[in-house]
């Protein structure tokens, strides 16, 4: 029976599985749709955590000029989210404010007291971008942990061997195609080094051009619990699939176990269809050490926010058996 360590959660979104399936999506998906703010014509790729009694996110909101920015909503149930109207202002030490070209695909994960959002930043080319925040109303520009080319920094929420860690994806300009997930460590959130591979795109066709980390890591009593994207390359472009793996506790470069096959691929009219058709794009959870239930936000189609639920027993058994 696998547990998992540290989430505490007991109301947050949930639906019954109606049979034995590994992940079910939730009935009333998308839970965002399109046009969800004035400026903002698709909010996707997002990520949401608990704060005090109810749900925040920060959310890549792509605006009618096309560029994403990140954007405040917040939630009583985890489902149904206002909205703030502008887009985030990141300061930086001093004060001023840090300007951004654009920034999407954002995580967020809390360590300590303080809430840590990496996001894909503009820097002479796309990379990661680190800021925090303590209440979601004034966020501090931390740096940029990686040169470019680099998107998918994902954050452990917790130190491991005394030092902060994150995964990322260093990549390409954009115009051809590969993708390893890496690992690197730091002792101050600014220096970062130890870089070591994690996990490279495998055989199996779903995952054979790229895959990058998605949500903040889970800890389980059978390691990491890390889902990811893996992308294949078909005759009519990229198709974003799901899956899953556990890395080691204490050393979390080392993959225990990964799925050979994938856990979602897009197969709903809102994953098939929309501003980039066939992307399942999984960016965040939530999840309750009681039940272990776990709540995946995922993005759709370059268009959607969607919710799908796993349990943590039938997930550790597919990953293993798969
Ligand atoms: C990736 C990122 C994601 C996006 C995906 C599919 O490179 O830009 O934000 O969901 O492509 O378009």
């Amino acid at each position: 029976m696998a547990k998992i360590l540290h989430s505490y959660l007991p109301n947050m979104p949930w639906q019954e599985p109606k049979d034995d399936e590994v992940i079910w999506r939730y009935d009333n998906n998308p839970i965002i749709d399109r046009n969800p703010i004035k400026d903002v014509a698709r909010i996707f790729n997002s990520a949401v955590v608990k704060y005090k009694d109810k749900f925040v996110g920060i959310f890549r909101g792509d605006t009618k000029t096309t560029i994403p920015y990140m954007y405040y909503g917040e939630s009583t149930d985890g489902i149904h989210f206002t909205f703030r109207q502008e887009k985030i202002v990141l300061h930086n030490e001093d004060g001023t404010i840090h300007e951004l070209e654009y920034a999407y695909d954002p995580r967020v994960v809390k360590i300590d007291d303080e809430y840590f959002i990496m996001w894909c930043d503009s820097y002479n080319g796309p990379t990661i971008g680190l800021a925090k925040t303590k209440d979601f109303e004034y966020y501090t520009f931390i740096g940029r942990p990686f040169l470019p080319y680099n998107r998918n920094g994902v954050l452990f929420p917790r130190k491991i061997n005394g030092e902060y860690v994150m995964l990322s994806r260093p990549s390409d300009t954009g115009h051809t195609q590969f993708g390893d997930i890496f690992i690197s460590h730091s002792k101050d959130m600014i220096y970062w080094g130890k870089h070591e591979i994690v996990m490279k795109p495998d055989w199996q066709w779903w995952q054979t051009s790229k895959v990058g980390a998605g949500p903040i890591p889970i800890e389980t009593d059978e390691g990491w619990l890390l889902f990811y994207h893996g992308v294949t390359r078909t005759c009519n472009g990229l198709v974003y699939s799901m899956g899953a793996c556990l890395l080691d506790i204490d050393n979390p470069s080392h993959v225990l176990h990964r799925t050979g096959s994938y856990l979602m691929t897009p197969e709903m009219p809102y994953e098939t269809i929309g501003f980039v058709p066939n992307v399942v794009f999984p960016v965040a959870t939530l999840c309750d050490k009681e039940s272990g239930r776990i709540a995946i936000y995922y993005g759709a189609a370059d268009t959607y926010v969607c919710l799908a639920f796993t349990e943590i027993n039938r997930l550790v058994d597919y990953i293993k058996r798969n």
